[in-house]
């Protein structure tokens, strides 16, 4: 029997087990019992890290599309597969069910074939959260386009960039968006992106916020007429394994962003996999990712892996302020919502408002709370877990990258203990290990160091579009036939990983090692502190000192800072130690954040260390207006 679904501990040790010990058999046992495939595979897995070459299901034959879409048909065909939640709460929401999908999907598929779309052209999706994303996502999927989805809240300097990496002929867009009471005009930042893309052919623009735009003759086309004369059939295309299934771009520390590539089959089989094991899906369940579709979340944990498992998934237009902090909350109890995963920051912004925003609503129908994108400190996994959860649902730490494609390390609810600000346990097939800075592996169960994975997993990426040279610099040349992940872990005595951040974050403080995380956790405890970040500076003596910027839960002017600065140095004092003491402490509104909610130290770093002309790109950022108000304020 296959082991899909992990239900209990000696089910997770022995899946685990047999991945490690026979990963083909593994994961072709899941691969074949679970999925619909057109030809099966010849090969489970060939690989070789050196070069690097990784191909998971060679000689199949599939469209992820029908395992998304077509089978769940017969049985789930009045299922609710998209849930839509608008960002005005008196607009009513949508059910989309799964023969709707069929449909939509189909017809949209269609409408790229008559524009010539063809299996293995590049499409860039530039939509807001509105079901429209998710259906020309798996539009472009059912005909073999590689769709490359930008996040809507991008610049058009940073959307003719990623346009142009990839040679997109096409853009799907819409006439604007909603955000809370704002309407942003995503038409005309694709028409600015678009005077710098010769390649683009044609503009899509579905409706939303009814502007006035204006539609380039013989490029732009809206897309309502068309869908209502396609046909609701398309035959899907036959996709190889391996044939690239979409781009996503992530930004590096520096250099152009990285389009990575994810395939078809490995994708299709691990993202559904880890999404019904992390969230304990069952049929009834109503799932709720908070992300973007924008970002890799969006796309394992909306689309792919809830559709391939036949779940109802939600999509949510807005934002947690609109109409006001209570918004999460008013969702889960009008859509009872069983699972509700979200990031790090949002929790601690949420955990900031009164506690009223969140009593005032029926939390009830929750039972597994998940968290993604950075190390969750002590304090918001505790709000979290005592505020939303009531302390009876299990929150899943899911590490993970956009280059892995799922998720890696994370609890099992109800099979595997959850520890507060520890991912804990690998998943099947994954198996990391901690290097030292002299490339050699830390055997010791307990130990610190820098994470890698040693073995090939379905779902990870598969190079670097157009440039395979950086994707082997950059993942597999650091450490001799390892995949790098960037992120420094500690591992505890039984096992249990603790991701401590991107080693970029480790700063050496008079010969010592220190991680900016457990330093934040202690700066956190303070009852006034809402949020740090602490980064280093050259210093003459100890060669980097540490400067912290706090967010105080209120910033008053009246507040004793002096002897604020004392009790800081304290708490880290007795939960670090001395060395780990912040020689400057910056009092903050705010700071700067990608538009995933990830800090941006390298700016914070540049600003500690003095240099704060040359800050580099910040068009990108959530708040770029918090960075002028940190440099005036720098000490
Ligand atoms: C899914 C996503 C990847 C980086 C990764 C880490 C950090 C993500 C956690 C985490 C600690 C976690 N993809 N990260 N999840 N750190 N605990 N549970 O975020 O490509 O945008 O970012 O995010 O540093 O390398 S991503």
């Amino acid at each position: 029997m296959s082991n899909y679904h992990i239900k209990t501990v000696e089910e997770y040790h022995q899946a685990y087990r047999r991945s490690v010990q026979d990963p083909e058999s593994f994961w072709g046992e899941i691969a074949r019992e679970n999925f619909v495939w057109q030809k099966p595979w010849d090969t489970v897995l060939n690989w070789d890290f050196t070069k690097p070459e990784v191909s998971w299901f060679e000689g199949a034959q599939l469209n992820i599309t029908e395992n998304c879409i077509d089978r769940h048909l017969p049985t789930r065909g009045d299922k609710t597969a998209i849930l839509f939640e608008p960002n005005d709460p008196s607009e009513a929401a949508q059910k989309i069910t799964y023969r709707e999908m069929y449909a939509r999907v189909c017809q949209f598929a269609n409408v790229l074939r008559d524009m010539e779309v063809q299996k293995g052209d590049r499409v860039c999706i530039y939509l807001p959260m509105i079901p429209e994303l998710a259906i020309s996502v798996l539009a472009c999927a059912r005909i073999g386009a590689i769709h490359s989805v930008v996040f809507a809240g991008f610049s058009a300097t940073a959307l003719s960039t990623r346009i142009n990496d990839c040679d997109c002929k096409m853009v799907i867009t819409s006439d604007g968006s909603f955000r809370g009471n704002k309407t942003i005009d995503l038409k005309g930042i694709v028409d600015e992106a678009l005077e710098n893309c010769d390649g683009v052919e044609k503009v899509l623009v579905a409706k939303r916020v009814h502007s006035e735009v204006t539609m380039k003759e013989g490029r732009d086309h809206w897309l309502q007429p068309l869908l209502d004369v396609a046909s609701e059939d398309c035959i899907p295309e036959v996709m190889n394994a391996e044939d690239p299934l979409f781009i996503l771009y992530t930004s590096g520390s520096t250099g152009m962003p990285k389009g990575m590539v994810h395939s078809t089959a490995g994708y299709m089989v691990y993202t559904a996999y880890t999404f019904k094991n992390v969230f304990q899906y069952e049929e009834e369940d109503i799932y709720w990712c908070t992300a973007d579709i924008g970002w890799i979340t969006g796309h394992s944990y909306i689309v792919y892996g809830p559709l391939a498992n036949g779940a109802t998934t939600v999509i949510f237009e807005g934002v947690p302020t609109y109409p006001d902090w209570g918004r999460f909350w008013q969702i889960v109890e009008k859509h009872k919502i069983t699972q509700f995963y979200t990031a790090p920051t949002a929790i601690r912004a949420l955990a900031k408002q009164d506690i009223g925003f969140v009593e005032k609503y029926d939390l009830s129908s929750l039972k597994v709370l998940g968290t993604v994108g950075e190390p969750i400190n002590e304090e918001a996994w505790h709000w979290y877990d005592d505020n939303i959860g009531k302390g009876n649902s299990p929150i899943v730490d899911t590490w993970w990258q956009t280059e892995t494609g799922g998720i890696m390390i994370s609890p099992i609810p109800f099979v595997t203990p959850t520890i507060p600000t520890f991912a804990t346990l690998p998943l099947p097939g994954i198996q990391p290990c901690l290097m030292d800075e002299s490339g050699n592996e830390l055997t010791a169960t307990r130990a610190s160091g820098r994470l890698c994975i040693k073995f090939p997993w379905p779902a990870m990426a598969r190079t670097i579009w157009g440039n395979h040279q950086r994707y082997k610099n950059t993942y597999f040349s650091i450490f001799d036939n390892k995949y790098f992940t960037g992120d420094g872990a500690l591992r505890d005595n039984t096992g249990n990983y603790r991701i401590t951040g991107r080693v970029d974050d480790v700063i050496i403080v008079s010969g010592h090692n220190l991680g900016t995380a457990p330093i934040e956790d202690a700066v956190d405890e303070h009852p006034a502190v809402a949020e740090s970040a602490i980064v280093g500076f050259p210093h003459d003596v100890k060669g980097n000192a540490l400067y912290g910027y706090v967010i105080l839960k209120e910033m008053g002017e009246s507040r004793d800072h002096t002897n604020l600065r004392k009790e800081i140095n304290q708490l880290i004092t007795e939960r670090i130690g001395p060395i780990a003491k912040l020689d400057k402490i910056q009092f903050t509104s705010g700071l700067p954040k990608t538009r995933s909610g990830k800090i941006m130290r390298r700016i914070l770093r540049k600003i500690a260390a003095g240099d704060s002309e040359n800050l580099g790109d910040i068009s990108t950022l959530l708040n770029p207006e918090v960075v002028a108000d940190i440099k005036k304020n720098v000490i």
